[in-house]
């Protein structure tokens, strides 16, 4: 999927596996089976101060899904056109974020955590940090 063309439409809620136990569910994440990429990374986030926002960037070849492992948070999605707002407050619910997709998280809950599973290491070269540069990536 090339980045410049990705949409909003192609970041979709996806449905994790959940082994219900009256002593505690449990949800089972197998790389290239309940996702289609391969996880490369695993990073959360947590302690966010309330009233905070992260992201704001984009990236020209990481694709992630978000979790919220605990809590509660909204993301925002832009594609340089169409924008979105997707509430995430199960952890059996993944928000799959294709690459080429501005994102912003707010609305954190108390005590929240976003468990990100990421295809990527870490490269700041992947980063798209302004917004005007995102737009002329995806040619608009
Ligand atoms: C996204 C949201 C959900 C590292 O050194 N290693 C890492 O793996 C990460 C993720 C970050 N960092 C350093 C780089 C920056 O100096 O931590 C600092 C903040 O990173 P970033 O701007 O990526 O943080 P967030 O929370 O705004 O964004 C991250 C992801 O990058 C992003 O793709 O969707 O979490």
């Amino acid at each position: 999927m090339e980045a410049e063309k990705t949409s909003i439409e192609n970041c979709q809620v996806v449905d994790l596996p959940k082994i219900h136990n009256p002593a505690g569910n449990i949800t089972p994440i197998i790389g290239e089976v309940d996702l289609p990429f391969a996880i490369e990374r695993v990073y959360y986030l947590y302690d966010v101060p309330g009233g905070e926002t992260r992201g704001g960037h984009a990236h020209k070849h990481l694709q992630q899904y978000l979790v919220a492992a605990g809590g509660s948070f909204d993301v925002v999605l832009f594609d340089g056109k169409d924008k979105k707002t997707i509430s995430l407050n199960r952890p059996y619910f993944a928000l799959h974020i294709v690459p080429g997709i501005w994102r912003e998280l707010k609305n954190f809950s108390s005590g929240s955590i976003c468990l990100v599973l990421a295809s990527h290491k870490y490269e700041e070269s992947d980063y798209i940090r302004d917004i005007h540069e995102f737009r002329n990536f995806k040619k608009l």
